[in-house]
């Protein structure tokens, strides 16, 4: 872990008042969630997410897109969080004036005892109706192996208890407003923070992306945390390349054993 874990990083975080950590799709990964743009000889080969993930492919075809909802729900509900989601979680607990802003959809950091992170792209686990978002419940119907790709299996989605409409995933799709409150609270703390961490993201959505290079024309060490380069490796004071599950756990161990010693 030398290699990729300069001692910087370590005084950064240590020293930090307001910390923000950022994540993307890539935290995931080693509960075994896929991620969207890596490797897709893996478990998304078939769908592409880009054309999947927007409301005109839920309109034209809805039982093939809430199927893949469904599936994705049943493997993240069989996803366990690792090292790297409670490590954010201690430096919660260190630093009390931390923010954890996601992208993700699933509900790993919650799990971990992050207490109120803010979803910037929604959640699987907060279907609404298409017609009045009226907040629906239902049970889960995908009974296949969710370790397979559901090869195109179609799951009607339920209908509205209170107007009928079809229930849609409570997720934020291509060409759709992200929710206004989550955005605002994100963009406040980013630009707030003395260290902003970026975690997995490939850094390419809007506006989320932007949310990083606030912080960074703000003053923040931006400090990222990716096996993989970037677009972002430009904003950052410090690229850790690495995993999650490898790199948080040991940088919050030196964060604070350096300020300990001090
Ligand atoms: C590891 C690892 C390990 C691997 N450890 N790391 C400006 C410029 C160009 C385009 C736009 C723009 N502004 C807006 C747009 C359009 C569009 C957009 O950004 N398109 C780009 C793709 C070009 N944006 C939108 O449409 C947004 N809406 C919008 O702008 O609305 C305007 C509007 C305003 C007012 C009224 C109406 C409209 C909405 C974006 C919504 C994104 N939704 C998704 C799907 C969510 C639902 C679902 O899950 O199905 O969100 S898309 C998908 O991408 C998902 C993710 O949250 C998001 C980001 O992906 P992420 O998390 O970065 O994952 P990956 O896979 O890309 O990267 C993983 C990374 O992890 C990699 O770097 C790996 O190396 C790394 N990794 N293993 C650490 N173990």
């Amino acid at each position: 872990m030398e290699d990729v874990l300069p001692r910087r990083a370590a005084q950064l975080l240590g020293d930090a008042r307001r910390v923000v950590v950022f994540t993307g799709a890539g935290i995931s990964a080693e509960s075994g969630v896929p991620t969207f743009r890596d490797d897709l000889t893996g478990l998304w080969a078939r769908f592409d997410a880009q054309r999947l993930a927007t409301a005109e492919a839920f309109h034209a075809d809805p039982d093939l897109v809430w199927g893949w909802y469904e599936w994705r729900r049943s493997r993240v509900r069989r996803a366990e969080p690792h090292a790297g989601h409670r490590a954010i979680a201690a430096i919660e607990a260190r630093v009390p004036g931390s923010t954890v802003i996601t992208q993700n959809v699933d509900d790993l950091h919650e799990r971990a005892g992050t207490r109120a992170a803010i979803h910037l792209h929604g959640s699987l686990f907060t279907p609404r109706c298409v017609a009045a978002a009226h907040p629906a419940t239902f049970e889960d119907r995908h009974d296949g192996d969710a370790t397979q790709p559901p090869e195109g299996r179609r799951i009607p989605p339920p209908r509205c208890a209170s107007c009928m409409a079809l229930v849609r995933p409570g997720v934020v799709w291509f060409g759709e407003a992200l929710p206004e409150a989550a955005l605002t609270a994100a963009v406040e703390a980013a630009a707030a923070c003395d260290v902003f961490l970026t975690v997995g993201t490939s850094g390419v959505v809007y506006p989320a992306a932007e949310i990083p290079r606030i912080a960074a024309r703000a003053g923040a060490a931006v400090i990222q945390i990716n096996p993989e380069p970037t677009p972002l490796d430009q904003i950052c004071a410090i690229n850790l390349r690495g995993t999650a599950a490898q790199v948080l756990p040991a940088l919050v161990a030196a964060a604070w054993k350096a300020t300990d010693e001090r």
